[in-house]
């Protein structure tokens, strides 16, 4: 472990973290301030990293792989790791009276860990985490505009829709590279090649239909996962990560109940992976969303116990990618964030977008942020800007339909500019026939590619996220908030910077 004091007031400190893997909150906040823990068990599973799971206690804040402390003029410090392939790096600021004490544990193989203190927190952080990146081979491909079909049709997903989108999509002349097919094609988690009732078809049916109107064929699994109720698990009982109780370890809560986790160093489960990967190539699928990752990097029993974590969870997506071959295009999603570098091809680095701003009951009431909400969304990617240098950001979809959708216009607009600002990969799932001449106006500037802007401060004004870029400013809170100049910004919104 490594010990560091910082001989500065806490109360002048701001702290920007990044938390355990897509969903998990990343943001910037006053030092002295609390770290929320969720209320339930399956919150911290699912969101967080169990093992170094934030505390709860005011002024101390948790932050895997990248930790930034920042004064008010912008100068502060910045922890960074030069390897996270096998180890998983915990960075814990802790306010303490007249100083700070800032801890770095490694949890894997020793690595090399970086602290320094500069003059401009945003640059340095942006040079470490390009210098990780380069130190493992990130794999950063040109940006992808992709149509899924989940924050739509959720799990009801059809064969009919996805080709009545892409048809129309082709007459409407929107410039989609990918059509990907999300969760509910399957009849049961980790029972890929069987179908569900209501698909109408079979997910092999699908990528000739979807080429021959000119779309790259794309599919969602969750490939460390298997339900209960799945024949993968009445196969394989021995295959799945366990507690210490030598019982399967329920790994969340979605679905309508708890699911397991495969363990990723059993020589079966490898070869298992390997073959999933082949599989969905065979059936035509080029682009891959692999989803719910962290299953496989939980604190468990497993089959080889002198396997660390990160490592066990660096061997399953490795296997996986194996499968699916060096040209296959990654999305890792739910997912450790830098132990994913180098094998995945693109990132989701927030929670799910939804068609609502806020779900004040999960978050405020249950402790839990890491729930879709286009507000978590927003607040996690933009804290993470600095991370296309580890692979093609996924900050989420845009949502440009008024229909089954409460968001305002400014909201909307919030969400196009955050996928302005990033600069990686373009999403949309509304479906095509209800977007309005508005509607498809706003898909198309969203469809646009663009490369990642950079913040200009680390000011707290637009909420507790980095909100303040060179192309424009956020106002992330409830309240107008005065932007740069000094001009008010209607809560829930986006202001292009004057040019
Ligand atoms: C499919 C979905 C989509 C989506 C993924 C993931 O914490 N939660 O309540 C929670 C719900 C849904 C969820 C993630 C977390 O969505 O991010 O894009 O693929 O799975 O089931």
């Amino acid at each position: 472990m490594h010990k560091w004091t910082v001989n500065e007031a806490p109360e002048g400190l701001k702290v920007l973290i990044s938390g355990f893997q897509s969903w998990s909150e990343a943001k910037l906040q006053p030092l002295t301030a609390r770290q929320v823990a969720p209320a339930y068990h399956w919150q911290v599973e699912q969101g967080h990293d169990p093992g170094f799971a934030p505390s709860g206690e005011a002024g101390v804040w948790r932050s895997h792989t990248v930790l930034a402390l920042a004064r008010e003029d912008g100068s502060g410090w910045v922890g960074g790791a030069l390897d996270a392939t096998r180890t998983f790096v915990q960075w814990e600021a802790r306010a303490q009276g007249d100083h700070v004490t800032v801890t770095c544990r490694l949890e894997g193989p020793e690595v090399g860990v970086l602290w320094e203190e500069t003059p401009d927190v945003i640059a340095t952080l942006e040079a470490h985490a390009a210098q990780l990146g380069s130190a493992m081979h990130a794999r950063t491909p040109a940006p992808l505009r992709v149509w899924c079909s989940w924050y739509s049709y959720y799990r009801a997903v059809t064969l009919d829709a996805m080709l009545d989108n892409a048809r129309l999509a082709r007459e409407q002349g929107l410039n989609f590279d990918v059509f990907q097919l999300d969760d509910g094609f399957q009849a049961d988690l980790g029972d890929w090649e069987l179908p569900s009732a209501h698909f109408g078809g079979h997910a092999r049916d699908l990528p000739e239909r979807l080429r021959a109107l000119g779309f790259t064929p794309g599919i969602w699994l969750a490939p460390f996962l298997a339900s209960p109720t799945s024949q993968l698990f009445a196969q394989h009982p021995d295959w799945m990560l366990r507690g210490e109780d030598g019982r399967p370890l329920p790994v969340g809560q979605n679905w309508g109940g708890p699911y397991y986790a495969l363990d990723t160093t059993h020589p079966e489960v490898l070869a298992w992976l390997r073959n999933l990967g082949a599989t969905v190539r065979g059936w035509g699928y080029t682009y891959l969303k692999i989803d719910f990752l962290y299953g496989a990097s939980l604190p468990g029993v497993r089959h080889d116990p002198s396997v660390g974590r990160a490592e066990a969870y660096r061997m399953g997506i490795e296997a996986f990618r194996e499968g699916a071959g060096p040209d296959a295009f990654i999305l890792g999603c739910g997912a450790p964030l830098a132990q994913s570098i180098g094998v995945v091809d693109a990132m989701r680095t927030g929670p799910d977008v939804a068609p609502i701003w806020d779900e004040e009951s999960r978050r405020v009431w249950l402790g839990d942020a890491t729930g879709p909400s286009a507000r978590n969304a927003l607040h996690t990617a933009l804290s993470r800007w600095y991370q296309s240098a580890w692979y093609q950001p996924d900050p989420d979809v845009a949502i440009c339909r008024r229909e089954l959708s409460m968001l305002s216009t400014p909201e909307r607009e919030a969400i196009a500019g955050m996928l302005d600002v990033i600069g990686g990969l373009r999403a949309s799932s509304d479906p095509i026939a209800l977007l309005n001449d508005e509607g498809l106006e706003l898909l198309r500037r969203c469809l646009k590619v663009s490369t990642p802007d950079r913040p200009v401060s680390l000011s707290l004004r637009g909420g507790a996220a980095v909100t303040h870029f060179s192309r424009g400013e956020f106002n992330l809170t409830d309240r107008p908030a005065p932007d740069a100049q000094g001009r008010p910004l209607a809560p829930h919104s986006y202001r292009e910077a004057q040019k």
